[in-house]
């Protein structure tokens, strides 16, 4: 099957371009010279009118949890829900986090992850490794990974007694990700100290989802960030810090950047747009003060007020952070948020936005935050990068993966559960209710298939295939 997407401005991070984009098969074979009569006409199967239009590579969300254990339940989308409402935004690959829970092998982990995606994705997914438990059978696991095609894991600094490590844990998993060229992932909050200003808090009568956020100060981001920063230091493993919120935590990132180091962040969109502010003034008539837990997320929202929302703009336009994934991980309010109706601290973390992210950065081109060549590095070009997948994915070249969006820049998007609202992911609400975008996917398409067209949904659940990835590319 060949497809030829005509007329629209293809946009890489380097730059755009006015041409049509030839497909065959699964890759694309041709940029083409708009009108261009030498070289006569071009009979392809199907022709896409991309007039007016961007055509940008397929968004890669690097961070995403179908059916996470947590908190006494599991993230509501499974892996053909998530995949399918990515694909409605655009999105066509996913790197999800493969999970060893404490006493668990990693392999162990690792193949139930397997089972749990295998022919259950619309689109493209790899996987990063959770390790639960640092000790030495999983420090042993761990040098398989490269071979499986995953060149990534998370340790967490938060949640003690659940996937927490300790400062020598986290030293001599580093160590071992240092010597197999592993990228150590960091969940950056203190843990321990957390659960103290929690629990205080809560036998104090502060039990509303709002406190979530006060226990989880920004001081606690911070000096996470900074240890995982040194410790990364000590043992010359390249790090990355997900999921960051705190203006404090990103200005440790600046200056370990600004001192050579291999120091990467990645925030998120709820941390662009929502904020603490606004989780303490939402009240509804169905849920009370409890409707906050619908933001509910850590790293928490922080405030608006003390500059935390457009400190992660501004480390997105300077590059002292280079990424933003989703930390898709959903939960519906009834029977799952509510779990935490009594005490905060039963609330399940997370906020699902797998749908969104590429146009949510979108109204950041609009808004005048970023500009239109770093939106796609943002939502695809260094993701596909930093996890070891760029040339396959995240660029508008021939030989890549035909995994390409038509992006309307005319086109509207509302987002949320209402009448004439986008909303695909499995959750009985949303955390972007009444979000309006001055933009619109228009077609999605995965190496060479049509998933996404004229607002229905072409794709199947088998369509999606294992990405091994490569090392990070972007170390020298
Ligand atoms: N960290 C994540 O990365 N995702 C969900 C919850 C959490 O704490
Ligand atoms: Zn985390
Ligand atoms: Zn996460």
């Amino acid at each position: 099957m060949t497809i030829l997407i005509k007329g629209g401005t293809v946009v890489n991070a380097t730059g755009t371009v006015e041409a049509d984009v030839l497909v065959d098969g699964e890759r694309i074979v041709a940029l083409l010279a708009p009108g261009d009569a030498a070289l006569g006409p071009i009979n392809a199967d199907k022709v896409i009118d991309a007039t007016g239009k961007y055509v940008i590579p397929g968004g890669i969300d690097a961070h995403t949890h179908m059916q996470l254990p947590f908190g006494g339940t599991q993230a509501s989308d499974t892996f053909e829900t998530g995949t399918t409402a990515a694909a409605w935004g655009g999105t066509t690959s996913i790197i999800d986090f493969a999970v060893q829970k404490y006493g668990e092998r990693v392999e162990d982990g690792l193949a139930h992850w397997h089972e749990l995606a295998a022919g259950n994705c619309a689109v493209d997914y790899g996987f990063h490794q959770i390790v639960g438990g640092v000790d030495e059978e999983s420090l042993k696991a761990m040098e398989n990974l490269v071979d499986e095609g995953i060149t990534s894991y998370k340790l967490f600094m938060a949640y003690p007694g659940v996937f927490y490590s300790d400062d020598a844990q986290i030293l001599r998993a580093m160590q071992k990700a240092r010597e197999l060229g592993l990228l150590t992932m960091m969940h950056a909050e203190n843990g321990p100290a957390i659960d103290v200003l929690a629990a205080q808090l809560a036998e104090s009568g502060k039990t509303a989802p709002y406190y979530h956020g006060i226990a989880r100060a920004w001081q606690m981001e911070e000096e996470a960030t900074h240890r995982a920063i040194m410790l990364s230091d000590l043992t010359d493993a390249p790090l990355y810090i997900v999921h960051m919120s705190a203006k404090q935590a990103v200005e440790q990132v600046a200056w370990a950047r600004d001192k050579g180091k291999n120091v990467f962040g990645e925030t998120c969109p709820q941390y662009l747009y929502l904020s603490l502010e606004k989780q303490l003034a939402a009240i509804s008539e169905e849920w009370g003060d409890f409707e906050g837990a619908k933001w509910v997320c850590s790293t928490p929202l922080r405030s608006e007020e003390e500059g935390h929302l457009d400190a992660m703009w501004q480390g997105l336009r300077t590059n002292d952070l280079q990424m933003v994934s989703t930390d898709h991980c959903p939960f519906c309010m009834k029977d799952q948020k509510t779990l935490g109706k009594d005490d905060f601290r039963a609330i399940p973390n997370g906020i699902g936005s797998i749908e969104h992210r590429v146009d949510l950065l979108y109204q950041g081109v609009v808004d005048g935050r970023i500009s239109l060549s770093r939106w796609v590095e943002l939502i695809s070009t260094t993701p596909a990068r930093m996890f070891g997948l760029y040339g396959r994915k995240g660029v508008i070249q021939p030989g890549a993966d035909a995994d390409i969006v038509v992006y309307d820049p005319r086109g509207h998007t509302s987002i949320g559960i209402g009448e004439g609202r986008s909303h695909h992911m499995n959750m009985d609400h949303s955390a972007w209710e009444g979000f309006e975008i001055d933009g619109h996917v228009d077609v999605t398409i995965s190496r060479g298939t049509v998933l996404v067209e004229d607002g229905q949904f072409h794709g199947t659940k088998g369509h999606g295939r294992f990405l091994k990835r490569d090392l990070t590319q972007y170390l020298v």
